[in-house]
């Protein structure tokens, strides 16, 4: 066990990474932030300066060299990360990486490979649903057996409001994303084709598809049909149901309190992400800095799940552009393809 707490590096303060380091400075036991970098450096001085004894590094390379950075979040733009997780590899630090893993398949790939010349694995990919206690609950519901083989899995993805000029890909491999690990993680199978559609576009979302709807079939024939929207327009909305042999069971999207008043009972629905999974980022984060101090794996999803959830968010992608179902080669879906 490490002696201390763990000196965490967070490159990238935008949305996740401001998160994350609010979250490890408050409500984490065992870390301490002690640098965050970002390429907006107003952005990151604004972020250090709320936290108890941050700097700003000069770039991401000299934070993830540093002495005083044990480990690292790398929470910056998505096709940033491959060069920050290699950077953490070659210097030996446990990384928790924001998802995707990486934009593309092969360089997620060119990435899990460089880690597997480290004996204990040093990336964990933060696909915070595996942390929420109502995913937590479906899965193990579902693994006691109680609702019967699972036939479908519904997954329901709604943003409230879309960044601008967001495209089909990035729809893809920032937000379906979480719904291929969860269709991976709660069936424990590898998914083997996709199709993806986008019948009707919202003008609201621009060139966006929106919804954009898939459906995954897994290797014993579950289908996992998901809905996303990038605006949804009346709030932050992320269901799952799954529907077995006798029975079915569905997430309780967690509202603080229920209102009744004037003949009508409501719930309040979040306006992003980040209250929706505050306790699923807590729990990752905690876990994180545990494994971390420990010197072993994490709980979280490893590379392997980052590498595979880019293998199917890839084949979506080729679907979306080709109008067609598209099969996953037995060697990608076993990481063979080199
Ligand atoms: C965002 O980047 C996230 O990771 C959220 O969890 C997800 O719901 C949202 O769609 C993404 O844009």
């Amino acid at each position: 066990m490490r002696a201390g707490p763990v000196r965490v590096g967070v490159i990238g303060t935008g949305v996740m990474g401001a998160d994350h380091a609010w979250r490890l400075d408050e409500a984490i036991s065992g870390a301490v932030v002690s640098a965050v970098v970002d390429m907006d450096i107003g952005r990151a001085s604004r972020v250090a300066a709320g936290l108890d004894g941050a700097r700003v590094a000069l770039d991401a390379m000299e934070l993830i060299a540093a002495d005083d950075v044990d480990a690292v979040i790398v929470a910056s733009a998505d096709e940033t990360h491959e060069a920050f997780v290699l950077a953490c590899l070659a210097a030996g630090k446990p990384v928790l990486c924001e998802k995707p893993l990486a934009p593309t398949a092969s360089a997620a790939r060119r990435i899990l490979d460089a880690e597997q010349a480290h004996e204990t694995p040093l990336i964990s990919i933060g696909f915070m649903r595996r942390f929420d206690p109502g995913y937590l609950e479906l899965k193990a519901v579902l693994n006691r057996g109680s609702v019967g083989a699972p036939l479908v899995v519904h997954c329901i993805h709604r943003n409230a409001g879309a960044p601008a000029g967001v495209t089909g890909a990035e729809v893809v491999t920032g937000s379906a994303i979480h719904e291929i690990d969860v269709a991976r993680w709660l069936l424990d199978e590898e998914i083997v084709a996709v199709t993806a559609r986008s019948p009707h576009h919202r003008r609201r979302a621009g060139s966006a598809p929106d919804p954009l709807l898939l459906s995954l079939e897994s290797e014993s024939g579950t289908v996992v049909d998901v809905e996303v929207f990038v605006d949804a327009s009346y709030g932050y909305d992320v269901r799952c149901e799954v529907v077995g042999e006798t029975g079915a069971i569905s997430l309780d999207a967690p509202a603080a309190t229920v209102v009744r008043l004037e003949g009508q009972r409501r719930e309040s629905l979040a306006a992003d992400w980040r209250p929706r999974f505050s306790e699923a980022y807590r729990r990752e984060l905690q876990d994180w800095v545990a494994s971390v101090r420990a010197g072993t794996p994490s709980g979280a999803a490893t590379a392997w799940d980052g590498y595979l959830a880019t293998v199917v968010a890839g084949a979506a992608v080729e679907s979306l552009a080709r109008g067609e179902r598209v099969v996953i080669a037995e060697p990608e879906r076993y990481g063979a393809a080199g």
